[in-house]
């Protein structure tokens, strides 16, 4: 058996490097590589089926097109040419932007980014934008600290205390799960800030269970009172940030009691909170769940502001650990891109696209999706299905015929991880880029995504440019990195390396916005049109604000990151009958529900079906259900959520969002 070094593609915090084990051409099975220093040889299910996902029978390994609602198998020939003809027709009546990109990563395989390379030489196009997952957050860290850095992990073991601030870490990072372990047995704190309960919260020294939306409330007031005790770090305020008196100006005006009043947490469990922030050094870890929200910008603004006050950024054990952007200034994109080549260009928001497609003008007459499957994932999935289905033609690059395929007119079936050679940089979290090697040949006529937009480039007259050799590309990509001694013979030889960053961002307290301090007031905030300091803001669908909504629906939908699944990818594999619904024990005492009982879940957008699960301990008025349902399964949760922005950046906003639930 021979065992070939690979990497896991999944969009997910913890990017593991790999082992398969390949038997007369075929991957047998794969494991956790032992040599990875974060991953260390555990591999979760969703990482250990993509072998299972490949092989999976219902795989498409034939390009298809769609004729009378059938879909037929046509020839790579007969699709390329299909395909370019209604490119070249559309950019002729309207030009290039009726021809449209939308994208996410579904894998995180550098050579991906080639699609770009294609649009752009076409002569432009129109590019979906922003982001179904962070954006929020990582523009609130742009403002605060000019950009979201993470620790390296095992800096943790320096923390006195770790606050997992809405991210469910042993579901969506198990990988970071040993690190806290490892830092709690040498005896740091651990506090839970989750309207839901985690596995980690009944262990935990804190648990807060904050009403969905409002952890900006929170975090303001813990600003507050660290403020009046006098308990922030009067060096950093002075010598390292800006803004500090304008924000504590503001602080002043606020009231600890109405912050606390809008969370739905107890005064004294505020208190405790800044009592272990006292306690230092303290690392934060930042998840996505209180960004997704209209508020959610400014809410991970005021959680960076009690994470600097308190001292506790850019010093060892300490952080605000959101993201890891370290890649995009040692990484050169647009060698592989072409930026530069297109013509003309629209932006189109991957929020909002529903609406910005059916209101295009001129309009999205070719529509290619690659890596993503938004009629499931983007919320408010009837206005997804009614766009998709007013463009001409659809072309979805996939290996599934998911809920997107529904509304596609063409199938163009691509590889899976082991078919392909690549790079990784993916990893929401770690530092490490990661060498994919090729498992087995492309099974079927599967085709890995460039060649088939090297196929398509052939019948527009550009397939010269897609004719590189792979390692050429990845070269070019990688160049910036060689002045560190990272090549591209170095990166195959040793499998994984890591970005030359440091374990401590901002240590020595340059950080990378205008002024070169933290700014606890934001000029470019303000500048780009939101208020310079963290604003106390309340989630759109919540009852101060919405007074009437909340009256008809008065619980908070979760639909939050399915345990055993990467977003919608996994339940091909399992086909679960229903959703379970968590509910707390103080709304089945409203709804007289029991344990099992079959309920709808349901607003003004759609509605639901599952049966109900009673949680001891979570925020009382909230619902959740896991995400990633198809409607195929005969799920879709975003047919309840808004397509509404949040408030920074193009960010969705699929959290902020009321229900009722009843008996069926
Ligand atoms: N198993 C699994 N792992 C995954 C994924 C997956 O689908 N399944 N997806 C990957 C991807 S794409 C991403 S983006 C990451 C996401 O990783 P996470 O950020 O960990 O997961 P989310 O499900 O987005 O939501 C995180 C948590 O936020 C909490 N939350 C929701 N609203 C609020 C709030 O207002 N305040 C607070 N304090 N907490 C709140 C939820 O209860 C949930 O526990 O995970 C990656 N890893
Ligand atoms: N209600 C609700 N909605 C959400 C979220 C939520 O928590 N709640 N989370 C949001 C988040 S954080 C995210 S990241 C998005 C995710 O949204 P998507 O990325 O659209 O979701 P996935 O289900 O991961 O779909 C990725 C698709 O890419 C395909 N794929 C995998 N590898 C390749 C490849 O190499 N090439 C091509 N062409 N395709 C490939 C997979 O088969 C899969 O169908 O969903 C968002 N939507
Ligand atoms: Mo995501």
């Amino acid at each position: 058996m021979r065992q070939v070094r690979t990497a896991c593609p999944l969009d997910c915090w913890d990017c593991c490097s790999m082992i398969a084990f390949v038997e007369n051409g075929k991957v047998v099975k794969v494991e956790g590589d032992p040599d990875h220093p974060i991953t260390r040889g555990r591999l979760c299910i969703k990482g250990k089926q993509l072998v299972d996902r490949m092989y999976h029978p219902e795989r498409i390994l034939t390009p298809k097109k769609k004729v009378d609602g059938q879909w037929i198998d046509i020839s790579w020939d007969q699709a390329f040419q299909e395909i370019a003809d209604k490119m070249l027709k559309a950019k002729a009546r309207y030009g290039p932007t009726s021809v449209m990109h939308t994208f996410d990563s579904g894998s995180g395989g550098m050579l991906k980014e080639l699609e770009g390379r294609f649009f752009n030489l076409f002569g432009g196009y129109s590019k979906a934008v922003g982001s179904l997952c962070w954006e929020a957050g990582l523009e609130a860290g742009r403002y605060d600290m000019g950009a979201c850095l993470s620790h390296d992990p095992t800096d943790h073991a320096n923390s006195k205390g770790i606050v997992v601030w809405g991210r469910n870490v042993t579901v969506t990072n198990m990988h970071v799960t040993p690190f806290l372990k490892a830092a709690r047995k040498k005896g740091a704190r651990l506090a839970i800030i989750n309207p839901l309960p985690t596995d980690l919260s009944e262990s935990a020294d804190l648990q807060v269970y904050p009403r969905p939306g409002t952890d900006g409330a929170l975090a303001l007031a813990v600003c507050r009172i660290l403020l009046e005790t006098e308990r922030y770090d009067r060096e950093f305020v002075e010598k390292n940030a800006v803004g500090f008196e304008e924000f504590a100006a503001y602080l002043r005006e606020l009231s600890v009691e109405e912050l606390c009043a809008a969370s739905e947490v107890a005064v004294e469990d505020v208190c405790s909170l800044a009592d272990f922030y006292s306690d230092r050094p303290v690392t934060t870890l930042l998840g996505l769940g209180m960004q997704r929200y209209a508020n959610g910008g400014n809410t991970m603004r005021a959680i960076n502001a009690v994470a600097a006050m308190s001292g506790n950024i850019g010093v060892r054990g300490g952080g605000v650990n959101y993201a890891n952007r370290i890649w995009s200034k040692w990484l050169d994109w647009d060698a592989l891109t072409l930026e530069g080549q297109r013509k003309e260009y629209r932006e189109i928001s991957k929020v909002e696209q529903a609406e910005q497609i059916l209101q295009a003008d001129p309009p999205v007459e070719v529509l290619f999706v690659t890596r993503s499957n938004p009629v499931a994932q983007v919320g408010n999935r009837k206005r997804t299905i009614e766009a998709y289905q007013s463009v001409d033609c659809v072309v979805l690059f996939d290996m599934f015929l998911h809920d997107t395929a529904e509304v596609a007119d063409y199938f163009l079936p691509c590889t899976s991880v082991f078919e392909e050679e690549d790079i990784l940089y993916s990893s929401m979290w770690h530092p490490y880029l990661i060498y994919v090697n090729q498992c087995v040949e492309p099974l079927g006529n599967a085709k890995r995504d460039w060649e088939i937009f090297a196929g398509l480039a052939d019948r527009l007259g550009f397939g010269g440019e897609f004719r590189r050799g792979l390692h050429e590309w990845m070269r070019t990509a990688l160049a910036p990195l060689e002045e560190t001694g990272l090549t591209l013979e170095r990166l195959q030889r040793e499998h994984f390396a890591p970005a030359p960053s440091a374990a401590v961002p901002w240590h020595d307290r340059r950080f990378a916005t205008q002024s070169g301090k933290y700014e606890f007031y934001s000029q470019t905030a303000l500048e780009e049109g939101h208020s310079a300091f963290p604003m106390y803001l309340l989630p759109w669908e919540h009852p101060y604000h919405n007074p009437d909504l909340a009256e008809k629906y008065p619980y908070q939908l979760l639909t939050i990151h399915p345990r055993h699944s990467l977003n919608a990818q996994h339940y091909i594999l399992k086909r679960p009958d229903s959703p379970v619904i968590e509910i707390s024990k103080e709304i089945a005492r409203e709804k007289g529900l029991q344990d099992g009982d079959l309920v709808r879940v349901f607003n003004e957008r759609g509605e639901l079906m599952g049966r109900t699960r009673i949680q001891e301990k979570m925020h009382p008025g909230t619902v959740m259900v896991e995400q990633g349902w198809w409607n195929q399964m005969g799920v879709s949760v975003n047919d309840l959520t808004p397509d509404r922005p949040a408030d920074f950046g193009i960010s969705i906003a699929v959290y902020d969002c009321l229900c009722n639930i009843e008996k069926a």
